[in-house]
């Protein structure tokens, strides 16, 4: 199986030399990194390692405004033109261990997309204070009751997906940023029939760098759910699987 893994980073410097390392050891898996100018040079040390792993690793330099979602709508649409089954999504700050990556490609045998949970048995979060647990288990209790999607962890940012129920997304009338965009595709893919299956992660807390949370993200998070369910999209429900 062919994957290739799309990397949206900013300021992540010491970060992803570490996760490419990492991501190289699984044969079959590429890298796109999508770079939004980082001004500590992580765009510079992305073109190093696509030099060191030729093939493999590949960049992305955006030079429009920056943004976590607008990056994987770049980022995705030219992955999406390239000859692979499974495409991932993953943070650069080694939240997400790339040791699991095989748990997750394994799994879209059964399904459209797989999420790395947080939130089944055998998922783990690693270094979060109390606050910050609480915040992410209120947060997916509020956007599962409104979306009424079934998945345990809806905000998980390390994901897989057949390439084909990738393409079946309309990506570009996506209209969220932040964590919302993650909400955002994973309702819309249950809206167009997608199997979503979820395996267990460890999330481990960043150590290098700093989280690009802000309170905008925060706010667009709360409206989000709201304006998913009251969209024209919410109505389509195609049935079975986008093959
Ligand atoms: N290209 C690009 N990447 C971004 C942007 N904002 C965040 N990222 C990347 O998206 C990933 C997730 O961002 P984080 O800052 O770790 O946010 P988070 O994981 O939601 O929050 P924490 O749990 O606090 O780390 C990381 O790889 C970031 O470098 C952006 O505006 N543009
Ligand atoms: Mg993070």
């Amino acid at each position: 199986m062919s994957a290739l893994v799309v990397i949206p980073t900013y300021n992540e410097r010491k970060n992803l030399p570490v996760l490419i390392e990492g991501l190289m050891a699984h044969v079959g898996v590429r890298v796109l990194v999508v770079d939004d100018q980082s001004p500590d040079g992580t765009g510079q040390v992305a073109d190093e390692l696509s030099a060191r792993f030729p093939g493999r690793v590949s960049v992305l330099h955006r030079t429009s405004k920056r943004g976590f979602g607008r990056s994987y709508i770049d980022g995705m649409t030219q992955a999406l033109s390239e000859p692979v089954d499974v495409l991932c999504q993953m943070d650069a700050d080694l939240s997400h261990d790339p040791r699991q990556l095989p748990d997750l490609l394994a799994a879209t045998a059964h399904a459209d997309v797989v999420i790395g949970s947080r939130y089944v048995p055998g998922g783990a979060i690693v270094n979060w204070p109390m606050k910050r647990r609480v915040l992410s288990r209120l947060a997916n209790t509020y956007i599962r009751t409104v979306t009424r999607l079934s998945a345990r962890d809806c905000t998980s940012g390390y994901r897989c997906w057949r390439k084909s129920a990738l393409a079946s997304l309309p990506l570009d009338e996506f209209f969220s940023d932040g964590y919302s965009f993650l909400v955002e595709m994973l309702f819309v893919a249950a809206r167009r029939g997608c199997r979503i299956a979820e395996v267990p992660i460890t999330f481990i807390e960043r150590r290098e760098g700093e989280s690009k949370v802000s309170s905008a993200v925060l706010i667009e998070s709360a409206i989000t759910p709201w304006r998913l369910i009251g969209s024209p999209r919410s109505a389509q429900k195609t049935g079975g699987s986008p093959r």
